[in-house]
């Protein structure tokens, strides 16, 4: 599209395709998409999950959704290297805006975030969720296995986050999720930990000194090896990433992967079959030009990139309809 079309975040058209815009103006949704909650003919729908109240340590992931949004207006130009289109060449996406609940019930978080995502699934779109604390996992996990079954968990993280305990917060939450059945351990991956729990759960895990050891190429071996072709879940921690390269977030942990190695086994994940994806514990409030955001936003660009690999490029079918 050549035409200049400000504020394509809620005056766009077009279900395919894009606007430039300048970056550093007009109101950001994520990647510029159109808000809208209207899912027919969309293949992915963007939620944030503003939710920093079952943090460990420092809070702040409240703001995540609006960092990465604000973060993404910087790469929403065109393709993302080493990707050669643009998937919203291919995927028709929207941002769906944010979960809404009072903080001062977090149990109802609980409910509306599957409740939204149930409606955003149900309806045959995917969904890409922007935390938020590392908690939405739950509640997101728990209305992809309705519709989809047990499902493989490729998680990114500095930490386990399956400790057995009641306790519901951002260090339990996969633990919970195992017990209640919404992911196997045998088929899932747990990737650049850097935090001991000498209870693995039967998980696969492939810590930090193993990633770097061994390499993008042999970590994408493994992913194959333990997930195979079935259903799986994207879970991303950004604080899987060094504090150097992601400083802008609540439990950082020194000695993470810088950015280009995450991307670099990322990109390699193309076969994987995944249904949903979350980017989670972006804390812009401790970030540092934006560097940690734009990572967030990098990681969910690359995903929709995966899932658009080997779609035909649809650029030129126009969908239109009433504003
Ligand atoms: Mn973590």
């Amino acid at each position: 599209m050549d035409e200049i079309l400000g504020d394509a975040a809620f005056r766009s058209r077009d279900l395919i395709g894009r606007h430039y815009e300048v970056p550093y103006a007009g109101a950001t949704s994520f990647l510029r998409t159109r808000y809208s909650r209207d899912l027919k003919d969309i293949d992915v729908a963007v939620l944030g999950v503003p939710l920093d109240l079952a943090t460990s340590n420092r809070p702040g992931t409240r703001f995540g959704p609006r960092g990465v949004r604000q973060a993404s207006a910087q790469i929403a130009w065109g393709p993302q290297h080493p990707w050669t289109f643009d998937p919203r060449d291919r995927l028709a996406i929207v941002d769906y805006g944010d979960v809404l609940f009072d903080y001062g019930y977090i149990d109802r978080m609980l409910a509306e975030t599957e409740r939204m995502a149930r409606e955003i699934i149900d309806s045959g779109t995917s969904l890409l969720a922007i935390g938020g604390d590392h908690f939405i996992s739950l509640p997101l996990l728990r209305a992809h296995a309705k519709r989809h079954g047990k499902l493989s968990l490729v998680h990114f993280d500095a930490h386990s986050d399956t400790w057995a305990d009641d306790l519901y917060n951002h260090g339990t939450m996969f633990y919970h999720a195992m017990n209640e059945g919404l992911i196997d351990p045998a088929r899932s991956i747990q990737i650049g930990l850097r935090t001991y729990n000498p209870q693995t759960h039967g998980f696969t895990i492939l810590d930090n000194a193993a990633v770097i050891g061994n390499g993008a190429a042999w970590v994408a071996e493994q992913v194959r090896r333990v997930v195979g072709d079935g259903k799986a879940y994207l879970t991303f921690d950004i604080d899987c990433l060094d504090p150097s390269f992601a400083p802008g977030t609540g439990t950082p942990v020194c000695g993470g992967l810088s950015t280009f190695q995450a991307f670099d086994i990322l990109v390699r994940l193309d076969w994987v079959n995944f249904i949903g994806m979350d980017i989670v514990e972006v804390a812009p409030i401790y970030d540092v030009g934006e560097i940690t955001s734009l990572a967030g936003a990098a990681i969910a660009m690359h995903y929709l990139s995966l899932r658009a690999k080997n779609l035909p490029h649809r650029s030129n079918v126009k969908i239109r309809r009433e504003a």
